[in-house]
């Protein structure tokens, strides 16, 4: 048997849909989703097996022009997951055209280039609240590109088209070995996911700029015997006055956030936990290459650009 298995990237502005879309592809919630912009921060990975393919699918952040090194390193993840692509999806979110700019696209379409061997799939969201002209309109300013191999409309949230980009994906596969055993779903692990669903939870209870200055790292993730699952997780703030604000007055605030957390992590592992949250600052985090470091973004150097 013939086997074709390759690296499918998602990538485009912030909020078009790319998590949804990689949870909708893999049939399972894995990568955050939140209504507001930049909730991915970094590249997430998620595969999806059968007997004779495998497509490793890279979920990447939105980010338009990095302002602090942390957007950089975000950037950075969308580059690197470009580089490694067979497959690029372009996903344009069709609920936000607005006709009467119709140059003001955006800089992720500079990361694609024509003439190599990847193959480039441009692909329209939303279609469940867009209207047919929006839709329309989008669909001939892709097309116009001369960009992409295909051109295709969807929702992820729907599902509507989900299975035909899925059919399309594996038509265009390269005949390859699979990169990871059939039942491993991601190359990151249980903890990595369960902070996430706590910043999840940040983005979707607190307001304007504290989701953002904020990180989730876990601590403690221990098995216990007889016992809850312990998970504690040390939530890491720029400013003191953000710790404040996150532990809220006598502590509701973050009772709130650990119930609301507690009821996915416990979704998605499929058993019980015992979850502790604690905030410490980490003053001006996200500007800082050493706390990067130590919260996991990646160096520079591993996303050197080809010369
Ligand atoms: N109506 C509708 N909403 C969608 C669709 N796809 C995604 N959304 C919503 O759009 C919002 C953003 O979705 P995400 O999947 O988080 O978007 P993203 O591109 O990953 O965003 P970043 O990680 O911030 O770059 C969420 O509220 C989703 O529920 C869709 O097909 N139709
Ligand atoms: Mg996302």
């Amino acid at each position: 048997m013939s086997i074709k298995s390759g690296y499918v990237s998602i990538i485009g502005k912030p909020n078009a849909g790319k998590s949804t879309l990689l949870n909708a592809l893999l049939g399972q919630k894995l990568s955050i989703t939140t209504y507001k912009p930049q909730t991915t921060r970094k590249k997430i990975t998620g595969i999806l097996s059968e007997d004779d393919y495998q497509i490793v699918f890279l979920d990447t952040p939105g980010i338009l022009k990095p302002k602090y090194l942390l957007q950089e390193k975000m950037l950075d993840a969308v580059k690197s997951s470009v580089r490694d692509a067979d497959i690029i999806i372009y996903l344009a979110d069709a609920g936000e055209v607005d006709q009467s700019k119709p140059n003001s696209e955006d800089v992720f379409l500079s990361y694609i280039t024509p003439g190599t061997e990847q193959i480039r799939i441009g692909v329209i969201n939303k279609a469940d609240i867009s209207s047919p002209e929006a839709v329309d309109f989008l669909l001939n300013a892709l097309k116009e590109k001369n960009l992409f191999d295909e051109v295709l409309v969807i929702s992820a949230l729907n599902g509507f088209n989900v299975n035909q980009l899925k059919e399309l994906l594996i038509s265009k596969l390269p005949e390859h070995p699979k990169y990871f055993p059939d039942e491993i779903v991601s190359d990151e692990n249980e903890r990595f996911f369960v902070s996430e669903i706590i910043r999840e939870k940040i983005l979707e209870l607190y307001k304007e700029e504290i989701p953002y200055s904020t990180e989730v790292i876990i601590e403690e993730f221990t098995e216990r015997e007889g016992r809850k699952d312990l998970i504690q997780a040390m939530i890491y703030v720029e400013r003191n006055s953000q710790k404040g604000i996150l532990i809220g007055k006598g502590g509701a605030a973050i009772k709130q956030l650990g119930e609301h957390a507690r009821h996915d992590i416990e979704e998605f592992l499929d058993r019980p936990v015992y979850l502790e949250l604690r905030v410490k600052v980490r003053e001006d985090w996200r500007s800082n290459e050493q706390y990067l470091k130590s919260f996991g973004y990646s160096d520079n150097a591993d996303s050197s650009e080809d010369n």
